[in-house]
């Protein structure tokens, strides 16, 4: 018998495990969703199956699930499913977790060695036909985009030889091209990063491969429509701290922020590296060309924003360090040096961003994403930074102003998706899921996306708390068919 799970933050409380598998028809909806949305919105995150065998275990750690709201004619029905992993099936088969640490082999259980450890908990993707759940330590998942079965790793056809797919592709919604990196690509620790181009039709076209300085964790790039940018921040790693048991990452700002850009359809050997101090982030936005000037934007931090990272580290906590307004970096390809400049485009401190599908890689307006403002709350223990978002933020980055949505204390919010509308001129909608902290349920709420001051046009309540997520998107019915 499995016996309790820890009672740690990345294991307790909002971040408990739900391990359930269910399908919901007809949600209870209040207000109206609007009848042009028509699609399925994939959410995938971490949910441990078993308690881990180890106390310290972390938020990231746990087993990949995907969850899929299918939403048409202002209905909505959802169902979860736990993706079936070697290493899920491993644990079944012992009745017990049989993996250690964090992205470590060296702490698994002897039954186990060698095995997949891949958990596929980070990112779900759809392109070239496929649904695919990403996490950065291996190859993705593909996954059943109807019934959510797991069908299996997917090697693009045995064709792909990095070991790893990073968990934020980028897509250009013209070309329909999906561009991946891969970091640690030729095995545990190695300074490897793949870099590949998929056609549209999901066929890898090419693949190559360089060295970065020092192994980091890459856990997004940025692609424009001529450029490919790969930020190298010091999230860092080595053989030893892994055989001395730790969990994958290390913060070490002694190390330099390195970052390299090539052409989009370059060669590796065209990268230009710029160099600065020891920065940290995530996410991105957006980036965009405009002659020779790149540019990325993005939340950045100086330090590791995950306390279990930190603390491995022996770094102490500065909330200055995380609280830096959303930043845009201008690289000049005209000049010679290795610097960059930093514009802010935002006050709020947030991430998970979200933009218009058709803005991506272009010069754009819009963007949005989660913050968390002691205005709206003190902050509520939830998610790998134990303090959840409790705001949603619209910013127009050419008129440098905002606006934001908040459902004051007592709420936190999950990654939003944007949904394209099918009206000339209207900026679309906005879903995500809301964690009820009181209530202990979480529920969707539907926002105009050009107004999300106004509040939520609909809100589906659920009858159980979900999970944290990580990652999701949106699948329009038209894109499925083919048609977008
Ligand atoms: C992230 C999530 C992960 C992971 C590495 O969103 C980075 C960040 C759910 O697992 O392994
Ligand atoms: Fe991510």
């Amino acid at each position: 018998m499995p016996g309790p799970f820890p009672q740690t933050p990345d294991l307790s409380g909002f971040n408990a495990p739900v391990r359930i598998e269910c399908d919901l028809e007809e949600l209870i909806v209040e207000g109206e969703i609007p009848a042009e949305i028509d699609g399925s919105w994939y959410r995938l995150g971490p949910d441990p199956y078993f308690p881990p065998s180890r106390e310290d275990d972390i938020f990231f750690s746990g087993d990949g699930f995907v969850s899929r709201f299918q939403i048409r004619d202002g209905k909505a029905s959802y169902k979860r499913r736990y993706i079936q992993t070697d290493r899920l099936q491993n644990d079944k088969a012992a009745g017990r977790s049989l993996y250690g640490a964090y992205r470590n082999p060296f702490t698994d259980d002897p039954s186990v060695q060698g095995s997949i450890r891949g958990t596929a908990n980070t990112t779900p993707v759809f392109h070239g036909g496929k649904l695919l759940a990403l996490k950065e330590d291996y190859l993705g998942m593909e996954i059943d985009p109807d019934t959510l079965e797991t069908r299996g790793w997917w090697d693009f056809d045995g064709k792909l030889k990095s070991e790893t797919v990073c968990a934020h592709p980028r897509i250009d919604f013209d070309t329909g091209e999906m561009f991946i990196f891969g970091f640690e690509a030729g095995g545990l620790c190695s300074r490897d990063v793949s870099y590949a181009i998929i056609d549209k039709h999901g066929e890898l076209v090419s693949e190559q491969w360089f060295e970065v300085p020092y192994v980091s964790w890459m856990h997004d790039f940025v692609v424009t429509q001529e450029h490919v940018i790969f930020p190298v921040f010091p999230h860092t790693t080595d053989l030893d701290w892994l055989k001395a048991g730790n969990h994958h990452w290390k913060w070490d700002p002694s190390l330099p922020t390195y970052v390299g850009i090539m052409p989009r359809y370059g060669s590796v050997k065209e990268m230009r590296w710029f160099k600065g101090p020891a920065w940290s982030g995530f996410h991105f936005l957006n980036g965009f060309s405009d002659g020779n000037k790149v540019h990325m934007d993005f939340s950045v931090m100086r330090t590791s924003p995950f306390p279990p990272v930190r603390e491995a580290s022996g770094v102490p906590f500065d909330m200055a360090d995380i609280q830096i307004p959303y930043m845009r970096w201008t690289f000049d390809l005209s000049q010679p040096g290795e610097g960059w400049t930093e514009t802010p485009l935002c006050p709020a401190v947030g991430d998970f961003p979200r933009i218009a599908d058709k803005d991506h890689m272009k010069d754009y307006e819009i963007g949005y994403y989660i913050n968390y403002d002691p205005a709206n709350g003190e902050p509520l223990m939830c998610g790998p930074t134990y303090m959840g978002f409790n705001t949603l933020t619209r910013m127009n980055v050419k008129e440098g102003t905002h606006t934001s949505f908040t459902m004051g204390p007592g709420f936190t919010f999950n990654e939003p998706i944007h949904i394209a509308s099918k009206q000339p001129g209207h900026e679309g909608y906005l879903a995500m899921v809301v964690d009820l902290h009181e209530e202990w349920l979480s529920d969707v709420v539907i926002l105009e996306a050009a107004h999300i001051e106004r509040g939520p046009i609909a809100r589906i309540k659920m009858p159980k708390r979900l999970k944290n997520q990580i990652h999701g998107v949106w699948v329009d019915s038209a894109r499925r068919r083919g048609e977008l």
